[in-house]
């Protein structure tokens, strides 16, 4: 793992159809995140917020809501994030809405295609996020970041690892999808995309569903994080615009942060979704900062 931490503030709502992402990243700072990754023995330089253009709050065009805006957010965490990774840091990037995640991972796609390494992306979500301005219920572009990473929605986002698509199936294992589109559900399954949603989940528990999502792993193989808090059960985590009951309780999402802590091979991550506005007493922040410490592995210990 990376020893040094570039915290990338990327304050935006404009993918979501609630306001209040944008307040995201200074709620993750209050909550410590700093100091935890500190304790973990990390070297962690803030660079800040990145600014962009405000949230006009306006209505759907074609399909998209805020096109420009999106556009134009993701090209700054694009350029942040690349930069960070290009000079041997992790980066982290406090959101901020999902639609982030198209820029976050095509910066992350570019490095690793110049590095000569394959990319492996952990998406954690209540939600595949694979919609298109053609079958959105809702125009929101925090639905669509993982088909604009196959290839699927403007040219801008599509296009900006360099490479089309950015994501094949083999990259990526979602995790905790419990609320899916009518699109989506067919787009996804033509796309072949490996979706362990909660009802896999039940079934056959989170240790086995992460040995999956985790094998193979090797020295060659770029590991993302892609966490949206959404993924987490509203009982636990409250302060998110789009809450979905029937996700994983506190132990099974530690469980799954554990796991890949011990692969000791993450070396990116998102951090999206957390809304204060929707929060209470900061409570959310005070989780994700929580599991984000057992993502760098908090109860690693030498077991019997
Ligand atoms: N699937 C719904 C839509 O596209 O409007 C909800 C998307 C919520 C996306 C959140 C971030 O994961
Ligand atoms: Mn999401
Ligand atoms: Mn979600
Ligand atoms: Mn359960």
């Amino acid at each position: 793992m990376l020893k040094k931490i570039s915290l990338i503030g990327v304050p935006t709502d404009v993918g979501a159809g609630h306001r209040g992402s944008s307040m995201g990243p200074e709620a993750l700072r209050v909550a410590g995140i700093t100091q935890m990754l500190e304790r973990m023995g990390l070297e962690v330089h803030d660079m800040g917020n990145l600014h962009g253009p405000a949230n006009p709050f306006t209505k759907p065009v074609d399909g998209y809501r805020h096109l420009e805006q999106v556009i134009e957010w993701n090209q700054l965490a694009h350029d942040a994030i690349y930069a960070e990774l290009k000079r041997g840091h992790m980066p982290i990037m406090l959101g901020g809405d999902h639609c982030l995640g198209a820029g976050s991972i095509s910066a992350v796609a570019r490095h690793c295609r110049e590095q000569n390494k394959e990319l492996r992306i952990i998406w954690l979500d209540a939600h595949t996020d694979f919609n298109t301005a053609e079958i959105t219920p809702s125009g929101n572009m925090h639905g669509m970041p993982v088909a604009c990473l196959f290839g699927h929605g403007p040219k801008a986002l599509v296009e900006m690892s360099g490479h089309v698509p950015t994501l094949e199936a083999k990259n990526i294992y979602q995790i905790g999808i419990r609320s899916v589109d009518e699109g989506e559900k067919h787009f996804i399954h033509e796309a072949g995309i490996r979706v362990f949603d909660m009802r896999y989940i039940d079934e056959v528990g989170m240790r086995h569903t992460m040995e999956k999502a985790l094998e193979g792993l090797n020295d060659n193989i770029h590991l993302h994080v892609s966490f949206d808090v959404d993924f987490l059960d509203p009982e636990i985590a409250p302060g998110v615009g789009t809450t979905v009951r029937g996700g994983p309780n506190y132990r099974e999402a530690q469980l799954c942060m554990e796991m890949i802590a011990d692969t000791g091979r993450m070396a990116s991550l998102d951090i999206v979704e957390l809304n204060p506005a929707l929060d209470v007493r900061n409570l959310t922040a005070n989780i994700a900062v929580e599991l984000v410490e057992s993502l760098f592995g908090k109860n690693t210990l030498v077991r019997p």
